[in-house]
């Protein structure tokens, strides 16, 4: 995505300095879209447009992906319904040279930074298409063009990954700024305490960017930390923190810019709790009927990041129902495009296998190799497999 353009003079509310508590809510958007006063950014008006266009991209690239999946044209998929407006607000809000470590459930990121909607379809399918030839899990996408760096499943490890990425910067003297995602669930890992004690210490350009979504799995955030936030967790490494609506997608970005500005002035990392909720499974493979009740994800719904932006743009007059659909049929057919260039191509050649793993493959592994291709043939009677 184009980088954000701003208005000038308009100035951040007051309620967007981050805390040593971290105990606030920062939200800039109302129910009805409208915002609340001396809270509104002052975005310029393409920024808004590209914001709600992203955040609608995402809902549909979501949807789709989904039905792909019960189709059986996909393994698995992470739904990330709901959370939009966090990933959207906060990769928007980066400079384009800044990375991104993300977790599980900000796949639209590498979307924004310009991983083509098919090669991201190829990765959950892992065909030729691919650049990771089908080795990772599907949801863990990887561009590194985009400075969006490949998600490691191991929950917490990608805190260290960040981290450690923050502190190379900070001793190369980039300008570059780190943004770290995690999980609820990610805070109670090892790898949280190390990597924002470290953090802390040597105050690395990051930005840590939690999005509580109230579930890890089948385990509510209640039973996940005895913390009265998590936003509040911060203060104990010597780190501001701001807690933050994380359906609402001004409050994301003021908060991310805010965040990002300090961390490229040299002056330490941030720790943002959003606030949200996984409306859907935590995967494809996930049944949340079995563990939570569905009047919470009712009262969630009504608190739609999408729909809850889009009153807001209509009140501003930049917005309106032949938008709408214009946009909803340009990304119907983006998405159908992709989706048949990504099927259109063909699986992995089978010596990927031993390729990439040295720069040259070794003779056990040609040896092993051999043996693979002698079984399939042996089994099959043809080859390639
Ligand atoms: C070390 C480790 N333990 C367990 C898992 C299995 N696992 C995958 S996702 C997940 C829950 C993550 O919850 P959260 O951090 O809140 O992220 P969310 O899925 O809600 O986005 C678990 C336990 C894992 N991947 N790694
Ligand atoms: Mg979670």
């Amino acid at each position: 995505m184009a980088a954000p353009t701003r208005k000038k003079k308009k100035s951040p509310g007051k309620k967007s300095e981050a805390t040593a508590s971290g105990a606030q809510l920062l939200s800039v958007l109302n129910d009805d879209g409208s915002a609340v006063i001396g809270g509104d950014p002052g975005l310029a008006k393409e920024t808004l447009l590209s914001l709600y266009e992203w955040m609608v991209r995402t809902r549909e690239f979501d949807r789709r992906m989904l039905m792909l999946q019960r189709q059986g044209r996909i393994g698995f998929y992470g739904p990330i319904l709901g959370q939009e407006a966090a990933t959207v607000g906060s990769v928007a809000a980066l400079d384009g040279e800044d990375w991104i470590f993300p977790a599980l459930r900000e796949g639209a990121a590498a979307l924004m930074r310009g991983l083509p909607l098919r090669e991201a379809i190829a990765q959950l399918i892992g065909n030729e298409m691919d650049r990771c030839k089908g080795r990772q899990m599907p949801c863990h996408y990887t561009y590194k063009e985009g400075h969006y760096y490949g998600m490691s499943s191991v929950i917490g490890t990608q805190i260290s990954h960040a981290v450690g990425a923050a502190m190379a910067a900070k001793i190369r003297g980039d300008k570059a700024v780190i943004a770290g995602y995690l999980g609820d669930g990610a805070t109670s890992s090892n790898d949280f305490h190390a990597g924002m004690n470290f953090a802390g210490v040597y105050r690395v350009p990051l930005v840590m960017i939690c999005q509580n979504n109230q579930w890890a799995i089948s385990v509510p955030a209640s039973k996940q930390s005895a913390s009265e936030t998590i936003a509040i967790k911060a203060e104990a490494y010597g780190m501001p923190s701001m807690r933050v609506d994380g359906n609402d997608v001004l409050a994301v970005y003021q908060a991310t810019r805010q965040a990002a500005e300090r961390a490229r002035r040299g002056d330490g990392p941030t720790f943002l709790e959003l606030v949200t909720y996984r409306r859907l499974g935590h995967s494809s493979s996930d049944d949340p009927s079995k563990y939570r009740d569905e009047e919470e994800v009712k009262a969630w719904e009504k608190r739609d990041p999408v729909d809850r932006f889009r009153r807001y743009l209509s009140g501003k007059k930049l917005w309106n129902k032949a938008k709408e659909e214009a946009l909803n049929q340009d990304i119907a057919d983006e998405v159908n495009a992709a989706i048949k260039a990504a099927e259109a191509a063909g699986p992995c050649a089978p010596e990927t296998l031993i390729t990439d793993v040295f720069a040259e493959p070794t003779e056990q592994l040609r040896e092993q190799f051999a043996q693979v291709e002698e079984v399939n043939r042996e089994q099959t009677g043809e080859f390639p497999l």
